[in-house]
């Protein structure tokens, strides 16, 4: 640890935030303290020593071309221009459709990669996967107009992949999964020419019309915003949802535990951290190996143990049950245990910090995506023809780090266990029983007040916040009011380590809420998987149109979201297809925008007045809670629906009072 180490040590004039304030994970703060000690540098605190630049932080300044950059005024707007006459609404629209075409790229080309995997394996060319789930290839096919009856799984395949192609390569014409948004929400879209067509046209198009001296008008860079964002939702996040199940079998719940805790001492320690579930499916091949896990013994361990962190770990944590270490702002502290052998990671929200941070502790850090290498990791490409060649290796380097441990370990006992793995399908079994599958059952405790709502609390971690704490905090408020929260991602991981994944956290939702959870033995929270999985919670929108009661487009339901502690390009991708989509979306932390500009009237109350949902951004738990159950009050009155959750209350009254007799 000791030349290299001494770059990653924390400078002496940073005015350091306590543990207890940088993270209400105990583990991270654990961690973050043993990394102070050891002298070593994570986020946190990288956080505390760089401030966030305030132009940059309302997007005020544009770098588009050489003749800037221009920075104006936050606090005067509308007094200057930029060097080509650009006006503060144009210059956040283009930023903020930057952020929308880099998220939607990263999620599209995660779904283009799992798309590519499927023709490879359909066309027999990759033996070590195969279709897993052949009932999900029938109906997402059958979803899109395909004809599934009489016909092999094989035809049924070739056709899918044809068709799921568009969803990238189209010039022209709606995207697949048009046909699975409600007619009403599709009419608004048309309307407004905001139905996707291939979101490499949707991408490439975004990036030109946000070149110096091309679209220059904010609601028109807007519109092509939200077509793009919806390229993403209802195209590529959608397609690699729908692949993943495919070719690893739909989730259904499973207990799981998280936190560090799930880490073992006297084991091989290897974690999978990124977003592709591929390398994860085959590491959970290798670690079984009868020859590795021999191996692991020779060099003295009881065994080799497989963790995941971030998104392929939720996901792996829906489909089986795989441990989970942490999420995003505990990738480094986990390190920091010295327990940690190898670390694999993939694509997308891999901290170059961790390069660092894996030096000084020993621990092998190895990049196997050819989209993402990292300065000072190890670079194995992972070639799904050939999977274990990348898996395997990881292992044996593992192995013989765990041989050669020189540092103490330190792993904070802490494991959460919960259910996870709630899917779209699952939901509508759990709900409607084997016969009847249906979300009737869901739109009915809605309609007669028993669940007042639904929320998505989805995203990430970010260290400009106080770790967990406005994820745990927004969702507590959310179920005590009755509104059932649908998960992802990182906030999943937030709320699991804070018990709310268990049937027990009932107890802490609505009598109304707690009632349908004791009835059907679900937890108020339930993890839908990875960031790409929010396109679950689209389909489960839709549904919720389909079956009837709630109104007639995906605007008119009584729901909401929140990434409460946001920070990456993706997620404002994600928002803003939730937006397009007809969801009131509240973010946290910060949001890029000057208030009371053009742009800011039109993404918090514009899109809304067009049919469209609309933006809200409170860094407030307390306060986001209230903006969300106003909004699905105000869903619940133009439903006519409201008087049925005054109804109700008076009949949990009467039940307490006879219950007290
Ligand atoms: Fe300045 Fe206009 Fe160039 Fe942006 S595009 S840097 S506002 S001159
Ligand atoms: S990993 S995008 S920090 S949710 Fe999907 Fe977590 Fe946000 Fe990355």
């Amino acid at each position: 640890m000791e030349k290299d180490k001494q770059k990653a040590t924390v400078k002496p004039e940073t005015k350091l935030l306590s543990p207890k304030d940088a993270t209400s994970c105990e583990a991270t703060a654990r961690m973050l303290e043993k990394a102070r000690r050891d002298g070593v540098e994570i986020a946190i605190d990288r956080a505390a020593a760089m401030k966030p630049c305030p132009i940059g932080a309302e997007s005020a300044c544009c770098k588009h071309c050489a003749m800037g950059p221009c920075r104006l005024n936050a606090r005067d707007p509308y007094s200057k221009v930029g060097v080509c006459g650009a006006t503060i609404d144009t210059i956040q629209a283009r930023n903020f459709a930057r952020m929308v075409a880099a998220g939607a790229a990263a999620h599209t080309d995660h779904g283009m990669a799992m798309l590519d995997l499927f023709r490879e394996v359909v066309n027999g060319r990759i033996p070590d996967y195969t279709i897993k789930d052949p009932i999900k290839l029938r109906e997402v096919a059958e979803s899109i107009g395909i004809a599934v009856n009489d016909r092999s799984v094989e035809e049924i395949a070739r056709d899918l992949y044809k068709e799921l192609e568009r969803t990238y390569t189209q010039v022209e014409g709606e995207i697949p999964f048009a046909r699975r948004v409600p007619e009403k929400t599709l009419e608004t879209w048309r309307r407004l020419g905001i139905v996707p067509r291939g979101a490499m046209r949707e991408i490439m198009e975004l990036m030109h019309r946000t070149h110096i001296g091309v679209d220059q008008h904010y609601e028109n860079i807007t519109k092509q915003s939200s077509r793009t964002a919806l390229s993403d939702g209802w195209g590529g996040s959608m397609v690699s949802t729908e692949i993943s199940d495919i070719l690893y079998g739909t989730p259904s719940p499973v207990l799981a535990e998280v936190n560090m805790g799930v880490l073992k001492e006297n084991q091989v320690n290897i974690i999978i951290h990124g977003h592709e579930p591929n390398l994860f499916e085959s590491m959970l091949e290798s670690v079984n190996a009868p020859t590795l896990i021999e191996a692991a013994k020779q060099a003295g361990a009881e065994g080799i143990n497989l963790v995941g962190m971030c998104c392929s770990g939720s996901e792996m944590m829906s489909r089986h049950g795989i441990p989970h270490a942490g999420n995003f702002s505990s990738t480094e502290a986990v390190i920091v245990t010295g327990a940690v052998d190898a670390m694999g990671v993939d694509i997308q929200c891999i901290k170059q910090g961790l390069a660092k941070v894996a030096q000084c502790y020993g621990t092998h850090l190895f990049t196997t995506n050819p989209r993402c290498h990292i300065e000072g990791a190890q670079h194995i490409e992972f070639d799904e023809h050939h999977p274990k060649v990348c898996t395997d290796e990881i292992v044996i380097r593992a192995i013989s780090r765990f041989k050669n441990r020189n540092l103490p370990v330190e792993i904070p006992r802490i494991v959460n266990p919960g259910v996870h793995g709630f899917s779209y399908e699952y939901i509508n079994y759990m709900l409607g029983g084997t016969f009847r599958g249906s979300y009737t059952p869901l739109n009915d405790n809605i309609i007669n007040g028993r669940i007042r709502g639904v929320a998505g609390v989805v995203g990430c971690t970010n260290p400009r916040v106080k770790q967990d704490w406005v994820h745990v905090e927004l969702v507590k408020e959310l179920i005590k009011n009755d509104v059932l929260v649908l998960q992802t991602g990182c906030s999943q991981i937030a709320l699991a380590k804070a018990g709310l994944c268990t049937p027990e956290a009932a107890c802490l939702a609505g009598p109304g809420l707690q009632e349908v959870c004791e009835a059907v033995g679900m937890p108020p929270v339930l993890g839908m998987g990875s960031c790409v999985d929010n396109s679950r919670i689209l389909i489960a929108a839709a549904e919720m149109v389909r079956v009837g009661g709630l109104g007639d487009s995906i605007a008119d339901l009584p729901a909401a979201g929140a990434a409460p502690e946001w920070m990456s390009e993706k997620a404002i991708s994600i928002g803003h297809y939730f937006v397009a989509s007809g969801i009131y979306t509240v973010f946290g932390v910060t949001f890029p925008v000057v208030e009371q500009t053009k742009f800011h009237k039109l993404l918090f109350g514009g899109l809304e007045a067009q049919g469209l949902g609309k933006w809200g951004y409170t860094p407030d738990p307390y306060k986001m809670a209230k903006m969300m159950i106003a909004h699905i009050d105000k869903k619940r009155k133009a439903l006519g629906i409201d008087k049925a959750r005054e109804r109700i209350l008076l009949d949990m009254a009467d039940r307490r009072e006879i219950a007290a007799l």
